[in-house]
């Protein structure tokens, strides 16, 4: 199949995902071109058969905001009608399904009829998709979506309940490359984080309000009073500058590391005890998949998917939305008791097997063909 694939080419878990799938696709003798107005992060190294169309936006001193979704439309109907793509799919609902929407209908007056796949990966239908200013676009481009598949049963849920929805929504889970994701030995990273033997916990996002990282901090704060600790935080956005000040409020500076963006989590994930995730709201969760994979158990907040995810008092602990005394605890309780901690870690890479890559991509290669009618 060629397969045209649009998303986010930023550290987002969406354009993880929709990179993976791509290339994963790619291995597997499809042709992947990706559409987007940069390479995507994960978007490496060269591979023979993926393709990269970088989308310019153009400016224009008339224009107060840029047009980009102009563009992409423009670029997605070259793009289609000149590589003979066979299937379009649009990973955020925002703007790329109501672009592809336009696309299609352009591509009619040239006799071209592309189906869309639209994947809803979480703050498309929670956050940002409900809100007044984006709702009757994105429900009514999610309708004329040829296909539409959420990562987690609660999100097309929500998506159900949020909007009027005609079209089926398949549930395709997110999943995990154990060839990449695995425990491996990096002991000497550990040694340089944790000299004294303490253990290490960790958290990655984009720190944005929706991910409570306050919450981690306060956590932290209360864990390492009764364990000895480091805390690795990873990532960045617009609260790291808060949580560095509560860092030095708390006087936990020595303790907490701000590692900022960094492209090889799975060797911090690899010295990591346990990972937090106290999130407002999550569709799925897919560090907390990352981290369960190199067998790092997880204390989260029980919101939107992760429950799907991550099983309470098997691979980790699910708490309540802001609950920092109750993910304290269970932190303290796994980190005191090594042979507890052993069984989690067993626990959630077992759990994460279950969202393999090999178990997952044929299942989007199998939804491709029945919207293609094959
Ligand atoms: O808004 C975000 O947090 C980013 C967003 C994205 O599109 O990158 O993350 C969402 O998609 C991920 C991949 O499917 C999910 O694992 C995340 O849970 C989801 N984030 C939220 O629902 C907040």
């Amino acid at each position: 199949m060629k397969i045209g694939i649009v998303c986010y080419p930023t550290f987002g878990g969406s354009g993880v995902v929709a990179t993976e799938l791509g290339l994963g696709l790619a291995d597997k003798g499809h042709d992947v071109h990706f559409i987007t107005y940069k390479r995507p992060v994960r978007l490496t190294s060269f591979h023979a058969n993926v393709y990269f169309h970088e989308v310019t936006a153009m400016d224009y001193p008339l224009f107060e905001y840029t047009p980009y979704e102009t563009s992409l439309a423009s670029k997605l109907v070259d793009v289609i009608r000149y590589e003979k793509l066979d299937l379009l799919h649009v990973h955020y609902a925002i703007p790329h399904a109501a672009v592809a929407y336009m696309a299609k209908q352009i591509l009619k007056s040239y006799g071209i009829n592309i189906p869309v796949v639209t994947t809803l990966h979480g703050t498309d239908i929670t956050l940002v998709g409900n809100d007044h200013s984006f709702a009757p676009v994105v429900e009514f481009s999610i309708n004329e979506s040829d296909g539409v598949t959420a990562v987690s049963e609660q999100l097309r849920q929500e998506t159900l309940n949020t909007f009027k929805i005609t079209k089926d929504i398949r549930v395709i889970y997110n999943f995990i490359d154990f060839s990449r994701f695995r425990k491996t030995n990096k002991d000497h990273f550990r040694k340089a984080i944790a000299p004294d033997g303490e253990k290490i916990l960790v958290h990655i996002s984009n720190f944005r309000k929706v991910k409570r990282v306050e919450d981690v901090i306060h956590v932290f704060d209360k864990v390492s009073k009764k364990v000895k600790s480091k805390l690795l935080m990873i990532g960045d956005g617009p609260e790291r500058k808060h949580m560095e000040e509560l860092c030095r409020t708390l006087n936990l500076c020595d303790e907490i590391r701000f590692l900022g963006k960094q492209e090889a989590v799975e060797e911090l994930l690899a010295i990591s005890d346990l990972f937090l995730l106290p999130s407002e709201n999550e569709s799925f969760g897919l560090v907390a998949l990352e981290a369960m994979a190199c067998e790092v158990p997880v204390i989260s907040s029980n919101a939107g998917g992760l429950p799907e995810v991550n099983i309470d008092g098997v691979t980790g602990y699910l708490c309540d939305v802001g609950d920092v005394n109750g993910m304290a605890q269970r932190c303290i309780e796994l980190l005191q008791d090594e042979e507890s901690l052993a069984i989690f870690r067993k626990n959630a890479y077992n759990q994460a097997k279950m969202f393999d890559i090999k178990q997952v991509l044929p299942q989007y290669e199998e939804y491709y063909m029945q919207v293609l009618g094959r």
